[in-house]
């Protein structure tokens, strides 16, 4: 198989154990190029921190994305993560347009929300316009909060039966996502998991819960999801390896109450790149 690049978009929080800190290691590991576009600079995430410093980067972009132009620069596919502003999103459609190479993946991560709220920062406006970046993914990656703000759906709290799932999945795809999976699904106590809806059909993929709540953990199922694919791995399968990757790594992390801010995803990579690198 011919090596692949890709490019990732998404913040550079500086502490905290996410977005380009965990996607770079990451999808690198998985033995594939990982060229970045820093959305923004933070002094950490915004999940739990306060006082942060934030640098939107959106002035660079256009600038950052002619001179690869010019440089012939392409990418097997573009993945979006957490962005600075609502601006980017527009950027971001330009980006993928001029640098994706034919047949070339559109890979998008929402991150803009969880829990039934959107992250500190983050408008309906901007779900409204990430519903359409959405829209024109070949992957979205939505969590069921990030589902339920881009298609205008009330988030229930408590346990979500299979027939709201399925209606969330048909919303998703109605945006025009060719791919979606939806993560944090849980039908049965002590269950959790992710859907992956491809041509109409729900197929899932479930592991044990555990009772803690952890920051970082979309962007790591998200980069290891990138890296399992991009190494040959259809969408159920690379779903199912982050899905594991992601529970390992929040394994390595229990009893160790310091890191509330993130998990000890380096601990787990070896785990990864066993699965995932074919030779
Ligand atoms: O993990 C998502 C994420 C990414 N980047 C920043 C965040 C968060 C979640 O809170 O604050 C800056």
């Amino acid at each position: 198989m011919e090596d692949k690049r890709i490019l990732t978009i998404q913040d550079i929080s500086c502490v905290g154990q996410c977005s380009l800190t965990v996607a770079l290691p990451i999808i690198s590991a998985c033995g594939i190029e990982t060229a970045i576009l820093p959305s923004a600079v933070l002094s950490t995430h915004t999940g739990g921190f306060t006082g942060y410093t934030f640098r939107d980067l959106s002035g660079d972009m256009q600038g950052i994305s002619s001179h690869w132009k010019k440089e012939g620069i392409r990418f097997d596919a573009v993945y979006t993560g957490y962005l600075g502003s609502i601006d980017q999103i527009d950027y971001v459609q330009e980006i993928m347009k001029e640098t994706l190479k034919p047949g070339g993946l559109r890979i998008v991560d929402p991150a803009m929300a969880d829990h039934g709220k959107l992250y500190y920062g983050f408008t309906e406006e901007f779900a409204g316009k990430m519903a359409g970046l959405c829209g024109s993914a070949d992957i979205a990656l939505p969590n069921i909060t990030e589902a339920c703000f881009m298609t205008g759906t009330p988030y229930e709290r408590g346990p979500k039966d299979e027939a709201y799932i399925e209606a969330l999945l048909d919303k998703v795809s109605d945006l025009g996502a060719k791919c979606v999976v939806l993560k944090g699904i849980s039908y049965e106590e002590g269950k959790l998991g992710v859907a992956v809806r491809q041509e109409g059909h729900t197929s899932y993929y479930f592991h044990e819960r555990l009772r803690r709540n952890s920051h970082g953990t979309g962007d790591i199922y998200a980069s290891s999801f990138v890296g399992a694919l991009m190494q040959g791995f259809s969408v159920y399968d690379a779903a199912s390896i982050a899905a594991d990757f992601t529970l390992e790594s929040m394994k390595k992390t229990l009893g160790d109450d310091s890191h509330w801010y993130g998990v000890k995803f380096e601990k787990a990579l070896p785990l990864l790149v066993q699965k995932v690198n074919r030779g």
